[in-house]
């Protein structure tokens, strides 16, 4: 089995510890801790059910004993894909205590993504929950065991029909081994990537835990923040910013969401008085129109984060108004570096920047093709490295050969602005951009004209070929009224002062848009449908 590691060059780790960044902290450490200073508060609540801090901390211990007596040993992977749901809890914290690496698919995933993560992994175990959200997990499991052969057992929460039960996995906790080595790997998380299957993304205990212990500074978590998992759970942006993994470590309480929608997510916020949660823009969108006219008291919330994708301006100016809450922007990414816009900063920084780096030792640097610096205020490719932003992916060579400079930057594919106070503008993916016939238009840019539109709910803006432009700008828009037409916004957007090549060539009204398994907008399948709809059935399917 291959090891799974994650080294920094020994003169930053030292750094890094020196900083006191790094404190040599653990997950299954921090969780007694908590369960030892606060145990009769509240730590998950999940429906009608809540744990308390020690009761997780039991429940955690027991499971660990379970899987290792099972045959699973320290070191093991094992692929998990529960939903919002407190067994989440339970198996993740029993599997770090265990010393085993839980590898982490989002409920979404099918088993084409999942056989992937097992395989990669070399997974011995498969944790899901019996159904969710109207899938059966135990089929996909079915399919799994043909598919990733390291695979020895399958693990299910809910009815286990022929698998081990999670809850009869349990044994004595007397019999654990020691804590994980600190700087050991925690987990293996995923990459958000919009092309290809998901890399794996070795964390260790020590730079996770200084992520999402700084983040509760930015961000104000203490353990009275109520905080909302509304996104899936093993996504990095519910996990750490500063997520349910931060809210855990304040000793602060995590409400689960089963969804994202207003329907399910306003009811718990007045139940729970929540204080605190984070949103992909288009859901951010969805709450921000449905909040004034829900009759749901919303009074408790102080903060949104939005993050994921790019909030755009339009849509970032109507947070307080709506939600009455104040709006962090969160630009992250599960290999590392996370930006936020800071609680008292000027309006203008949190509308318009996706905020700045958690970390002083966060390295940026924005280059331009040839790999050299572009001056401040200038759009280039964004490289970081720093205290928790990884060196390596698990097991692929050709990804770490493309994806990390000589000196460990990874190359985030993210093209951004560095604004005065190191504040960074995300203005879209390396590959977002629209070349139409030499003139760059970002997609972005175009996407918040349209967004300032009373008709207009959502947009998403993606390149299409044309044979006399290269590229020729395609908006798929989901319009908030009937009746909206293509040439009344061509003609509104004319009106707006801006270069003519910027105005869409094509517009395309839908009802909703493609998701990745973390929610945020795909422009990839949306570049798929275009080809599959629309250019086909025109007869002009350019190469
Ligand atoms: C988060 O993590 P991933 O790994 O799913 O995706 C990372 C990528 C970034 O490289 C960037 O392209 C995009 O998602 N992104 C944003 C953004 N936040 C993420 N693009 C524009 N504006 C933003 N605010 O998505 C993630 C991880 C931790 C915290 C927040 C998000």
């Amino acid at each position: 089995m291959k090891p799974v590691e994650q080294r920094w060059p020994d003169d930053l780790a030292d750094r890094y510890r020196k900083a006191g960044y790094w404190r040599g902290e653990t997950f299954p450490a921090f969780l007694r801790a908590r369960a030892a200073e606060r145990p009769e508060a509240t730590a998950i609540v999940d429906g009608d059910r809540s744990w308390t801090f020690a009761e997780l901390h039991r429940r955690a211990e027991a499971h660990a004993a379970g899987f290792l007596a099972l045959g699973l040993s320290p070191g093991d992977r094992v692929v998990v894909q529960l939903g919002n749901v407190a067994e989440f809890f339970s198996a993740v914290f029993g599997l770090f205590r265990a010393g085993l690496i839980p590898v982490y698919s989002l409920p979404a995933h099918r088993l084409t993504e999942v056989a992937h993560l097992a395989r990669r992994s070399e997974a011995r175990a498969y944790i899901a929950g019996a159904d969710y959200d109207g899938f059966d997990y135990r089929m996909l499991a079915r399919g799994l065991k043909a598919e990733a052969s390291d695979l020895r057992h399958v693990i299910i929460a809910g009815d286990a029909e022929e698998f081990v039960a999670l809850d009869d996995c349990t044994g004595d906790a007397s019999s654990l081994p020691g804590d994980p080595d600190p700087s050991s790997v925690a987990f293996l998380q995923i990459s958000g990537g919009s092309t290809g299957l998901p890399k794996l993304i070795p964390r260790t205990h020590d730079d996770y835990i200084y992520s999402f212990r700084a983040s509760n500074e930015i961000c104000g978590v203490t353990e009275n923040s109520v905080f909302l998992i509304a996104l899936p759970a093993a996504h990095n942006f519910p996990m750490s910013s500063p997520g349910h993994m931060g809210a855990l470590y304040a000793g602060a309480r995590v409400v689960l969401s089963p969804a994202a929608n207003p329907e399910a997510a306003f009811p718990l916020i007045a139940r729970e008085r929540v204080t605190i949660t984070g949103l992909v823009p288009p859901l951010a969108l969805l709450w921000m129109q449905t909040a004034p006219t829900a009759g749901h008291d919303l009074s408790s919330l102080e903060v949104l984060l939005v993050g994921g994708a790019k909030f755009l301006p339009e849509a970032a100016k109507r947070v307080r108004a709506t939600l009455g809450c104040r709006l962090q922007q969160v630009f992250g990414m599960a290999e590392g570096l996370v930006n936020y816009t800071r609680l008292d900063d000027p309006d203008d920084i949190v509308v318009g920047t996706q905020g700045r780096p958690i970390s002083p030792n966060d390295e940026v640097r924005v280059v331009d093709d040839a790999g050299e610096p572009v001056a401040d205020g200038e759009s280039g490719y964004l490289l970081t490295r720093g205290p928790y932003t990884i060196r390596a992916y698990h097991d692929d060579p050709a990804a770490n050969q493309r994806s990390f400079t000589a000196d460990g930057f990874y190359r985030t594919g993210d093209v951004v602005r560095r604004l005065p106070g190191g504040y960074l503008e995300v203005l879209g993916r390396a590959g977002d951009h629209i070349n139409r016939a030499g003139e760059k238009i970002s997609a972005e840019e175009v996407e918040d004209h349209l967004l300032a539109h009373p008709c207009v709910f959502d947009v998403a803006i993606v390149s299409m070929p044309d044979a006399a432009l290269g590229e020729r700008s395609c908006a798929f828009v989901i319009a908030s009224e009937a009746g909206l037409k293509a040439s009344s916004l061509k003609s509104w957007m004319r009106r707006r002062d801006i270069a003519a090549f910027k105005i869409p060539d094509q517009i395309v009204f839908v009802d909703r848009f493609e998701t990745t398994a973390a929610g945020k907008v795909s422009r990839k399948e949306l570049r798929a449908r275009l080809r599959r709809d629309f250019l086909i059935q025109n007869g002009d399917m350019a190469q």
